[in-house]
């Protein structure tokens, strides 16, 4: 007989994507992205005030095994390091081959995708977008918009996170503000990182 798990719910608070009984959240601030912004010289004056760029509820601590899922909200506040706007960190799955499902609660987002080789996908996400990240892109989210981005994602248990490859390399392109309105443009500090 197998090992059952009880089953479960949790309350996703709309439309500010809060987890009450989230049993962890995570709180990111710049100076958990130092390194990631491409104006260097904005970012360090930004970190004298050190702003909350976004925060992660995740909903279960469910086993990282094969078969299992785990879901999370991500509310990413508004506002720039110079034109760059605020975003995740990024992360290829450790397992690359492991996919993931966001979907869009509020607010206005780009889902920035790249290929271990740099090529770049972007996708605009907005409340009721259902966006899927295929197997081997790495991925991040930037808020866009000048309210709280706000999604729910959805990812195999055992995806695991690979950070290092983008605290190296950083994403092909980047999401700034041009004329008031985003644009996506090549990062001048791509595969530039110290
Ligand atoms: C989503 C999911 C999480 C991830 C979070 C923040 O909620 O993809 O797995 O942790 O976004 O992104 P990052 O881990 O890149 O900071
Ligand atoms: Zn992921």
């Amino acid at each position: 007989m197998p090992d059952y798990m009880m089953p479960f719910t949790r309350m996703i608070n709309l439309p500010d994507g809060t987890i009450p009984e989230a049993p962890v959240t995570q709180l990111r601030r710049l100076s958990d992205l130092e390194g990631l912004f491409a104006d260097r010289e904005a970012e360090r004056a930004l970190l004298a005030e050190n702003p909350m760029i976004y925060e992660v509820y995740e909903a279960t601590q469910n086993p990282e095994t094969i078969g299992h899922l785990r879901y999370s909200t991500t509310v990413i506040h508004p506002g720039k390091v110079g034109d760059e706007y605020f975003m995740t960190k990024g992360h290829y799955h450790a397992l690359r081959d492991r996919t993931e499902l966001y979907y869009g609660l509020a607010g206005e987002g780009y889902l920035l995708l790249q290929t271990p080789e740099g090529e770049t996908n972007v996708q605009r996400m907005t409340p009721g977008i259902a966006a899927y990240v295929p197997p081997f892109w790495g991925h991040r989210t930037v808020n866009v918009g000048s309210e709280n981005f706000v999604f729910l994602a959805v990812y195999p248990a055992d995806a695991g996170y690979d950070y290092d490859t983008i605290a190296r390399q950083g994403f092909a392109a980047i999401i700034v503000e041009r004329n008031g309105k985003p644009q996506v443009v090549p990062n001048p500090r791509f595969g530039k990182r110290t």
